[in-house]
């Protein structure tokens, strides 16, 4: 017989690092930290209170949302925290996906490539569970990168690919589990991380396994491999997570299109979209600008009688669902429970916030809880000024642990409905 080309033949893939035990740490890695992102996936779901008004944003999805409770306001910093934690964990496993990847590629070249009914599915879920960590880090990134190549709505393929991914990576962990528990006490983590590239040896050959049958000499240690994806990890750490923590760390974060600080005005924080991106004009903000409350008391106040009213000041951050935050600013306004009680509406059960931009992100539906909550504002002010133009003038919605996205910019009309 011909001997097989290129990769599909034994002896290709020749590290001597590759091998059951590097496979291994890299998988109780991703064992420990995958299932966090899938929760903390999940919970952005639940953010968004889809159950209520037109909040959906993954129509026919039913009980894969996982949503079992309207999302709480307390504490303040909840989603920036859940979201935060998302989006930065997400970008710091992607040098670990890869190492993990790289590790196991012979098997992409398993030949003959299916040997058996078992082995053919095993082989059918290893597909679904790469193709499912790929597409979900990719789109997920993409995503944090405000780049929509893709034919169809992000948060519905997001979450149709998490349940794919989960679905393979639990039957995964549990198939390998023993393996990697074998692997990880075959040789002690402390010891290989004292390992000099001149001592790193080849783990034992086993017929079908990771090893090389023909491996070269090392150039580079287990502790140098582990330690390249660890400063790979801990780069894109630093370069990620000041969008969502602010502080100092906000400066390095240049690989956040919205992360790093825009100056030291009052309204000198992140803008997701500009008036002028959704085509809202500065002269439909100006005089001939009123907000509308319809209820048993129908009002209609102009912005100089909301800012004679009892105003009061919260204390909150905007924290978008691409991960970053624009950390706490300093909100003054009309609490949406005192509008709600001077339109006649008591202990209502929703709002619908109406914006003077018609589609995109121009409306949302908020829920008793957030309506009751003393924070919740339609702000006027930030940081003792008025709100600029693009941070939603003549009058926006700040609501406590809310997803940046329901806190609409540019309101004219608030209908609360009553309770039961
Ligand atoms: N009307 C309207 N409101 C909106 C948006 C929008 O596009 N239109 N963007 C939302 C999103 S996604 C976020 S994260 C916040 C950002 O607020 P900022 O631009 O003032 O920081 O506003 C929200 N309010
Ligand atoms: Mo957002």
């Amino acid at each position: 017989m011909k001997p097989l080309p290129g990769p599909f033949r034994p002896g290709f893939f020749r590290s001597p690092l590759r091998g059951p035990w590097l496979t291994s740490v890299l998988g109780l890695v991703l064992l420990l930290s995958v299932p966090v992102m899938f929760l903390t996936g999940m919970l952005s779901y639940t953010a968004y209170n889809p159950r209520i008004g037109g909040n959906d944003i993954t129509p026919d999805a039913g009980w894969l949302r996982l949503v079992f409770f309207n999302w709480p306001t307390h504490p303040y910093w909840l989603y920036r925290f859940t979201q935060g934690v998302h989006v930065t964990l997400g970008v710091v496993l992607v040098p670990v996906i890869l190492a993990k990847l790289w590790s196991v590629i012979p098997r992409l070249f398993e030949f003959p490539p299916i040997r058996s009914v078992a082995h053919g599915l095993e082989r059918i879920s290893l597909l679904l569970l790469v193709g499912g960590a790929v597409f979900e880090f990719v789109t997920g990134i993409l995503n944090t990168q405000y780049w929509y190549p893709f034919p169809t709505s992000f948060y519905t393929a997001h979450l149709y690919g998490a349940w794919i991914f989960m679905s393979a990576f639990v039957m995964h962990a549990a198939l390998k589990f023993p393996t990697m528990r074998a692997a990880l006490k075959s040789r002690s983590i402390k010891q290989e991380l004292r390992t000099p590239v001149s001592q790193t040896v080849v783990e034992p050959f086993l017929e079908g396994g990771l090893v090389s049958p023909d491996p070269e000499k090392a150039t580079l240690s287990r502790r140098g491999a582990l330690g390249l994806v660890a400063s790979g990890s801990a780069l894109m750490l630093i370069t990620a997570v000041g969008q969502s923590t602010g502080g100092s760390l906000r400066r390095l974060a240049f690989l956040a299109p919205r992360g790093q600080s825009l100056g030291d005005g009052p309204n000198d924080f992140q803008i997701n979209q500009t008036a002028a991106d959704v085509g809202v004009r500065a002269s439909d903000t100006g005089d001939v600008w009123v907000l509308e409350v319809p209820g048993p008391t129908p009002l209609r106040l102009t912005r100089s009688e909301l800012m004679a009213m009892d105003l009061h000041t919260s204390h909150l951050p905007i924290a978008c669902v691409e991960g970053w935050s624009t950390g706490t600013q300093r909100w003054t306004g009309v609490r949406l429970r005192d509008l709600a009680t001077m339109a006649g509406v008591s202990q209502p059960h929703t709002v619908f916030v109406e914006s003077l931009q018609r589609g995109g992100f121009g409306s949302t539906t908020l829920a008793a809880n957030q309506i009751d909550h003393p924070d919740s504002l339609l702000a006027l002010q930030v940081n003792g000024v008025d709100l600029s133009l693009d941070h939603g003038y003549p009058a926006r919605i700040i609501v406590p642990a809310n997803p940046g996205v329901h806190n609409t910019k540019w309101v004219r009309k608030l209908t609360f409905a009553p309770g039961h």
